[in-house]
Formats: C-alpha cells, sequence, structure tokens
C-alpha cells in the first residue's frame, strides 16, 4: 500500500440466505486482494438471533479488522462492489440477505453524508457487531465510551461462536 497513509477500519459482516460463510469468506477474500487494502485480523463466526425483523433465519456475523489507503468512501464503494460481484439482492430493510458489509468504524472519522454515516449508527444496539468486534478488538473505544461497557448492557445471550478458527476466510 502507497499514497495516502494507512487507516484501521473494522467491518462487520453478516448473512442469512444461502450459504453466508462461503459470502463472507469471499467478500474477505475480494477486499484483500485489493493492493489498497489488507486484512489484518478476522473473528470467529458467530451464529445470532434476527435482530429487526425477527421472523427470518439466524444469521452468521463476524468482524474484520483492515488496514488501508481508500478515503471511507472509496472503502465503502468496494464493499458495495464485492457485494455486488457476490450477487447481493437488496430488498427489504433488515431483511435477510446473503451478504451485508458494514463499515463499522473507519479511524477516528465521523462521517455524516448520503450514504455514508461512520461510526455506524447502530453498533451500540447490536450484540451481533460487538461480540465479534470485542473479540478482535478488546479495548476498543469509541467517542471514549468502551464498548465491553456498551455490550455489558446488551442481551448477547442467543449468540453462539462456531467452531471454526480465524482461518475461516481463507482457501484451503
Ligand atoms: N451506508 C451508510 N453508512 C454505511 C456504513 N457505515 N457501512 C449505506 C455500510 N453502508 C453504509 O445498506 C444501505 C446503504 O447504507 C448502503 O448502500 C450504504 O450507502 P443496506 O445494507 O442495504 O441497508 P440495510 O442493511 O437494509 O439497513 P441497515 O440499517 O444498514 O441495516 P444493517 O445494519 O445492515 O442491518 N440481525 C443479525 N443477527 N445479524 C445481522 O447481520 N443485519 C441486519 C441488517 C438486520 N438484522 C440482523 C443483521
Ligand atoms: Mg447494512
Amino acid at each position: 500500500m502507497s499514497g495516502r497513509s494507512k487507516t484501521r477500519a473494522y467491518l462487520g459482516l453478516g448473512g442469512n440466505l444461502g450459504d453466508p460463510q462461503a459470502a463472507m469468506a469471499a467478500a474477505l477474500r475480494i477486499l484483500d486482494a485489493r493492493p489498497d487494502l489488507a486484512v489484518m485480523q478476522v473473528s470467529s463466526l458467530y451464529r445470532t438471533p434476527p435482530w429487526g425483523v425477527t421472523a427470518q433465519p439466524d444469521f452468521l456475523n463476524a468482524v474484520a479488522e483492515v488496514e488501508t489507503t481508500l478515503s471511507p468512501r472509496q472503502f465503502l464503494d468496494a464493499c458495495l462492489d464485492a457485494e455486488r460481484r457476490l450477487k447481493r439482492v437488496r430488498d427489504e430493510r433488515w431483511g435477510p440477505r446473503a451478504i451485508d458489509l458494514d463499515i463499522l468504524t473507519f479511524g477516528d472519522s465521523h462521517i455524516d453524508e448520503e450514504g455514508l454515516s461512520v461510526p455506524h449508527p447502530r453498533i451500540s444496539e447490536r450484540a451481533f457487531v460487538l461480540v465479534p468486534l470485542l473479540e478482535i478488538a478488546p479495548d476498543l473505544t469509541i467517542d471514549g465510551r468502551p464498548m465491553a461497557d456498551t455490550l455489558h448492557a446488551l442481551d448477547a445471550s442467543g449468540i453462539k461462536r462456531l467452531t471454526v478458527g480465524p482461518d475461516w476466510w481463507l482457501d484451503d
């Protein structure tokens, strides 16, 4: 990576249709193959009860730490492009999906633009984000608030870590 300085960002991955593990793994490999982005750490995979629209299948969720020389908008475009390549069909808000990539944080940036809100506005309500995020970044704070404290206020009882190692997203 060269040019613009590197930023550490956290990416949330989820899906509950088809083979979400394969789609999430493919998304991480697509992103990691870029010269301007490197996947540094990936959490375990978690099976999580649906949040929002609850009458839908359980999700698989994970979080990845990346380093990138992209701007936040370019990173979003890279994520949307990866989703498109994995043929995601957009329909119901909070409804079933094969793959969903959410930029959770981007350095210390605060962005509130059309189509891009960072930190992701609903992190603090979502144990399915915070459990994998804290696995790889246990001391993470957002705006001075330890995310471990935020998670303590949430119900994480339905979230189950699957028995796959951190390399679940890599090719054999
Ligand atoms: N967008 C704005 N900010 C961001 C950001 N920080 N990262 C825009 C990514 N995208 C961002 O996204 C719509 C648009 O949001 C994008 O085109 C981008 O311009 P979307 O993913 O189609 O919208 P959505 O997913 O329907 O809505 P939302 O609020 O993003 O939902 P989430 O947060 O993606 O939640 N339950 C469990 N257990 N696990 C899940 O993973 N996911 C959802 C969807 C609901 N329930 C879930 C899970
Ligand atoms: Mg989303």
